[in-house]
């Protein structure tokens, strides 16, 4: 009798856990390949990997000085001062992307690096023969490299004057894109301006998530983004003007952007879920790739009308003039997009987040389904598959089908050679994205995992991991390994498409304590209520 109670009840558990899970993927089993001139690639950011700090003229970046000014800012009490030692490492690193069989390595460059005192009067020649040595190590190989222009590490001294909510950081942004197109323009033919923007402006201004942590929440996010977005549009001009003729080649901007699925159908939450893509993605997309350009006409209205009912002067969202919208649309060749998860959305009724901040000038909630897999060490990360198909089919169809390439897409976990579980992620965004390309027709590119290696996941410190190749961060050469992933990545590279074995519909990779335990505990009375 009881153990009959008992088998119905692990019965109920595996049919709840299979319903929860069928429908996450992102399109069933198939034969779909990718397109022959389809660019694979990996990606990395200098303040993650390269350590060096302060070696041969590097200056302090606003990473830099958060850690060592809070050293409690990072979870495991770790720094970036040398992190997998890239600066000394950069051979293997080339090798590595080699050994992946992609076409193309994203990389960032060190702005403090190039430019110590932030702008362009002085030109540190250790940092150009860096990244002149990486460059050529690369194309030694036969690989592409993509250069990311920013990915968040801002000189400390242009910080101390304002960073990015001083309207001159457009012209020295433009100084220091010069430097780089001058150098290294010849032989990079992709460039990266901006890496998710919103992390800048958003938790780095408004919120403490990132640097520079200023909290400065309803007004800093708002300045930040509108002199990024004229700092980008101005790096676009003078690459477009002064340099593609001379070297050809690409540029465009990397946004972070989660799928928004409406958290029941009604018509409210399906309201809430575009809201959501259109007030943070659409903040800095609607501008560069909309065909009327400006902020989102949602955003506009909703920060106009709350600054006026909380007795601001003026909104605190900023006004490009005409001219300046025309300026800023259409400055890019293609839409880099970055993806992790998804989230469910829903209009609030009351009040929500900081008065004022933009969340609260937008209004509404987001959560997750606690059924959907995970087990990531970075517990934002659910695994939802079918999410990363719908946004590039949003994506493709709002913004006029604009060439999309996947700059960033990964999985972490606490470390391990036997990575099970990334090995399961990628076979499963890999598979949504062959369907979105062959069935929806959504106009991918490329694609890139995030990680090439291990590295400073920022206020996870060394914890979370999302490399393909697990860094020994005791050894004192940072030993390098493949991971089972990366042996997996290499082989879609290599032929075009996911392995036979593959299950669109296994999520088992990801069970364990986080994922069964939602799933069980609901059970658990009914269960007492049986025996
Ligand atoms: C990206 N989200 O950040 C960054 O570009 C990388 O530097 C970082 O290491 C990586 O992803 C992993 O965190 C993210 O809102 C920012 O879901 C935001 C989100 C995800 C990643």
């Amino acid at each position: 009798m009881e153990t009959y109670k008992l088998l119905l009840f692990l019965a109920a558990v595996i049919i709840e856990g299979n319903a929860a899970m069928i429908n996450l993927a992102g399109g069933p089993k198939s034969n779909y390949t990718f397109p022959k001139n389809f660019l694979f690639g990996v990606s990395t950011a200098a303040a993650q990997i390269e350590g060096a700090w302060n070696e041969d003229g590097k200056s302090e970046s606003i990473w830099d000085h958060l850690i060592h000014t809070n050293p409690s800012f990072v979870k495991d009490g770790s720094n970036a001062d040398v992190a997998a030692d890239s600066y000394h490492l950069y051979k293997r690193d080339a090798e590595m992307v080699h050994e992946l069989a992609v076409d193309i390595y994203r990389f960032s460059i060190s702005w403090p690096r190039v430019l110590p005192t932030g702008l362009a009067n002085y030109v540190n020649p250790l940092g150009i023969q860096y990244y002149k040595n990486l460059i050529d190590e690369l194309i030694k190989y036969n690989i592409t490299p993509m250069v990311t222009i920013y990915h968040w590490d801002l000189p400390q001294k242009l910080q101390d004057i304002g960073g990015w909510t001083n309207a001159h950081i457009v012209d020295y942004f433009t100084d220091y894109a010069k430097v780089l197109f001058d150098n290294f323009g010849d032989k990079v033919k992709y460039w990266v301006t901006f890496n998710e923007p919103m992390q800048t402006c958003l938790e780095g201004y408004g919120g403490t998530y990132r640097a520079p942590a200023l909290n400065r929440h309803g007004v800093a996010e708002y300045l930040c983004t509108h002199n990024l977005l004229k700092a980008h549009a101005s790096v676009y001009h003078l690459f477009d003007t002064n340099y593609r003729s001379l070297n050809g080649g690409k540029i465009g901007m990397s946004l972070d952007s989660n799928w928004a699925e409406p958290k029941t159908n009604t018509p409210s939450d399906r309201e809430a879920a575009e809201l959501y893509l259109r007030t943070h993605v659409g903040w800095y997309a609607h501008p560069v790739y909309s065909a009327e350009g400006n902020y989102p006409p949602e955003l506009i209205k909703l920060v106009d009308e709350k600054s006026r009912l909380q007795n601001y002067t003026r909104s605190r969202l900023p006004k490009f003039t005409p001219e300046e919208v025309a300026f800023i649309k259409g400055t890019a060749d293609f839409f880099g997009l970055n993806h992790y998860t998804t989230y469910l959305l829903s209009m609030a009724d009351k009040e929500v987040g900081a008065i004022p901040s933009h969340e609260n000038d937008v209004g509404i909630v987001r959560v997750q389904d606690p059924k959907w897999p995970s087990r990531s060490s970075s517990s934002w990360l659910k695994v939802v598959p079918f999410g990363f198909r719908r946004l590039l089919k949003w994506i493709t169809k709002t913004y006029n089908n604009v060439p999309i390439i996947v700059t960033e897409n990964g999985y972490a976990d606490f470390s391990g050679i036997d990575d099970a579980a990334r090995v399961s992620y990628y076979s499963h965004y890999l598979n949504a994205l062959l369907h979105a390309i062959h069935e929806d027709h959504s106009n991918v590119h490329g694609y890139f995992a995030w990680s090439l290696m291990d590295n400073f996941e920022w206020d996870d410190g060394y914890v979370s991991r999302f490399g393909l190749y697990l860094v020994d961060f005791k050894s004192p050469n940072k030993t390098r390994t493949a991971k089972h992933s990366a042996k997996l990545y290499a082989s879609v590279v290599t032929s075009r498409g996911l392995p036979p074995d593959y299950d669109p519909e296994d999520f088992t990779a990801f069970s364990g304590a986080s994922l069964l335990m939602p799933t069980v505990l609901p059970l658990i009375p009914l269960y007492r209520l049986m025996v």
